[in-house]
């Protein structure tokens, strides 16, 4: 059995402290020493109270998630509580650290709560596709009210203790030692006769919440619009709404029971949970061990202080690193330096940040036209035009004035870091920090080892990723690294797709419906459809040699459509709007262009657009594997769930992969080969030989 409970007496106060490193999860040896120490505590005449907290960072983070889905041994999490509902002598949680999920579910059914300033309680479950299954849709109402549990309990977002206090999750927030402070509240409880205070006989609360409909009305809606295709939201508000109209504990315990039943069974619970471990799981490099040494990243220089410049500097400021931006003038760089106080100004608006807040982090922020002066940072990141050449001269200058042993950084989204490596006196110096756009918002971060990129730099540059607030995944250098050369067969995809009958309004609807935050086309408008366009006049392309499925979007900017920026692309876009409409107009071209092309149009149903656009993703993301690019299919999901928008309850496109069948999805593959041909529909070798194996990427996780 998987962590155990200590035991022991201080005085009349039996104390049981959590044991189950790191974070002490729920698992059954834990389940077993809780029901145990509760069963001794409650027999010995000696102890009038239990204390109750964990060893080490944590109180409890929660169920074993690696339990989930499996059988689990010992006593099941409700026969512990069950246990201690049932106890005559006090017990007080003295939330020492972290207190998740069936966690604070724990704490919720311990009579009394005294809570460290910097612990963080929270029910995160619905991030992980469940809800609090231990009582906490009933217990945490009858505490604090409908409205704020269920404001709680669908963010899934912890507080810290002092604002666990305020909402009245928490009796009393102990400065200093954690379990002295427990015991005295413990023995202050029995000096007082203070009654044992049970959470679930408590009605007055939820009596008040029984004529409020709108509580739950508005909950359905916001969820609607933060958690859009969420299956457990809906769970979490039935079971609240149980709490409220019910009224009997039990009767509402059973009814938590069920829809915890209906989430654990769903298929989204398995892929966000595939998904919390493969957070953990990419920060793992072979051949990169987690004791290799890192240097601490004090300065950052930032070379170029346009969009991705400007993003990947704020995201430095954000977390206190100064940066030293260069641009090629003072104008250039008067006009970043603008946009990037211009995003933080926005963010006071919008009252999520402050003056003092803005001031602070625009006062660590110098910018400058002189290699020169990036000479004191410990990582310096180019983030000029995706040019090769303009590239490695950029890096000749960088070599010139970093400092030994600072990191040279490119934020390339796709192009050769070994050639800028070779520019250099120092490759093992040099690796990918490939950004996405708002660099300061989007989570993912690619890091792209060159052949010659020491261990020490890459184990930094992953460290530097988690300091960020970001997720890193490392990729090896191949053009488009993984998240980009994966794109390349969906967005062509897309572009055929209208040429031989459907819409752009269809395709973009059919990915919408899937779960992706915007269609391809919608996309294009986006960045702009005019960045194609000009990169092939610049570069003399005849019309001729222009590849078909941009025949479109170069019409469209002929007639002055580049999307969103002025509002009409694929898309018009209303003034001030950035919800498009359909334009007839549009549809119109692609069709002439289908005739020009000799294509003849049929219906294609949202079925095969789908495939078409998705099973590219997984076919090349197979090569990527076998190629040694992704170290993990895992990271493959990771990288398409936080840099490309791929629905996260899929848990990612080889994740998702496996949940249809390899064997349908080459099936398919097979079949598109034979109608289209090309190397996109080309059957990856990996690919065919999981099938004929019978088995799945997961198989390939270790
Ligand atoms: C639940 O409670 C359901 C109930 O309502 C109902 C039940 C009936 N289980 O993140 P870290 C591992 S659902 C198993 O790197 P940090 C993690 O995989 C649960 N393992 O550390 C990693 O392993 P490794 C609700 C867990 O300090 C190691 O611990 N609870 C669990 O950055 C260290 O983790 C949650 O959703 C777990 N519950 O962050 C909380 N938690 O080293 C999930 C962690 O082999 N956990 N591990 O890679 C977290 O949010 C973070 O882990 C935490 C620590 C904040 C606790």
């Amino acid at each position: 059995m998987k962590g155990t409970v200590h035991y022991e007496t201080r005085g009349n106060v039996a104390l049981l402290t959590i044991d189950n490193p790191p974070v002490n999860p729920l698992s059954s040896g834990v389940r077993q020493g809780l029901s145990d120490g509760i069963t001794q505590a409650l027999g010995d005449d000696a102890v009038q109270a239990i204390v109750l907290t964990g060893a080490g960072r944590a109180f409890i983070a929660g169920a074993d998630i690696s339990e989930f889905g499996g059988k689990a041994e010992g006593p099941s999490l409700h026969d512990c509580l069950n246990t201690m509902d049932a106890s005559s002598k006090p017990i007080v949680a003295a939330i020492n650290g972290t207190a998740f999920g069936g966690g604070l579910e724990v704490a919720l059914c311990c009579h009394y709560r005294v809570i460290a300033p910097a612990a963080p309680v929270g029910l995160p479950e619905v991030k992980l596709g469940l809800l609090p299954g231990a009582g906490g849709t009933q217990r945490l109402p009858r505490l604090i009210g409908a409205e704020k549990a269920l404001d709680f309990i669908l963010s899934g977002d912890p507080i810290p203790g002092p604002q666990a206090r305020e909402l009245g999750i928490a009796d009393e927030v102990v400065e200093g030692d954690i379990v002295a402070g427990g015991i005295a509240f413990a023995q202050n409880i029995i000096a007082q006769g203070s009654p044992v205070r049970r959470i679930r006989d408590e009605s007055e609360v939820v009596a008040r919440d029984r004529d409020r409909p709108e509580i739950f009305e508005a909950a359905r809606k916001s969820s609607a619009r933060r958690m859009r295709k969420r299956f457990a939201p809906e769970m979490i508000i039935q079971c609240v709404e149980a709490a409220v109209n019910v009224g009997d504990f039990d009767a509402g315990m059973r009814i938590e029971q069920e829809c915890f039943a209906k989430c654990l069974n769903h298929p989204q619970r398995e892929a966000l949970i595939h998904m919390f471990f493969a957070e953990r799981e990419v920060a793992k490099i072979p051949d990169v061990p987690r004791d290799t040494p890192t240097q601490e990243i004090k300065q950052a220089g930032v070379i170029g202080c346009g969009t991705m410049g400007g993003g990947i500097s704020m995201s430095f400021l954000n977390v206190g690193i100064p940066v030293t931006v260069l641009e090629v003038d003072s104008e250039a760089l008067d006009r970043g330096m603008g946009v990037i106080k211009r995003n933080y100004d926005i963010q006071v608006q919008r009252g999520r940040m402050s003056e003092a807040e803005v001031n602070q982090r625009m006062s660590l922020l110098s910018g400058t036209t002189d290699y020169g002066d990036l000479g004191g940072a410990d990582v310096i990141i180019e983030a000029i035009y995706e040019n090769i050449d303009v590239k490695v001269e950029a890096f000749k200058k960088i070599e010139a004035v970093a400092k030994p042993g600072a990191i040279l950084a490119s934020n390339t989204s796709g192009l050769d870091i070994d050639r800028m490596a070779a520019a250099t006196s120092r490759p093992e110096a040099v690796i990918g920090l490939h950004f996405f756009s708002p660099a300061n918002v989007m989570r993912l971060l690619e890091v792209v080892r060159g052949e010659k990129t020491s261990k020490e730099v890459i184990a930094t540059s992953m460290k530097l990723g988690k300091t960020l607030n970001k997720i890193a995944v490392l990729s090896g250098n191949a053009p488009g690294f993984i998240g980009n050369r994966l794109l390349a067969g969906y967005t062509r995809q897309a572009g055929e797709i209208i040429l031989q009958g459907a819409t752009p309004y269809q395709v973009d609807g059919a990915l919408l419906q899937f779960g992706m935050p915007m269609g391809p086309f919608q996309m294009n408008d986006l960045v702009g459809l005019d960045l194609g366009w000009r990169a092939r006049k610049l570069a003399g392309m005849k019309p001729e040699d222009v590849p078909i499925t941009a025949r479109v979007a170069d019409k469209l900017c002929e007639l002055e459509r580049f999307g969103q920026k002025n509002n009409r692309g694929y898309y018009i876009y209303p003034e001030g709007s950035r919800a498009g409409q359909a334009d007839p107009e549009v549809v119109k071209i692609v069709e002439e262009t289908s005739s020009e092309l000799g294509i003849t149009r049929r219906d294609i149903d949202d079925d095969e657009v789908l495939k078409r656009c998705l099973y590219p993703l997984i076919n090349e993301g197979a090569r990527v594997l076998e190629d040694g690019i992704a170290i993990r299919p895992c990271d493959i999901d990771i990288v398409y769930i936080n840099g490309y928008g791929f629905p996260e309850v899929t848990g990612g496109p080889m994740f998702w992969a496996d949940q249809q069948g390899l064997d349908n999805i080459l099936h398919d593959i097979e079949g598109f080969s034979e109608e289209y041909g090309g190397d996109i529909w080309k059957p990856a070798p990996l690919l065919e030989r999981l099938v004929a194996q019978g088995k799945t990427f997961a198989s390939l996780q270790g």
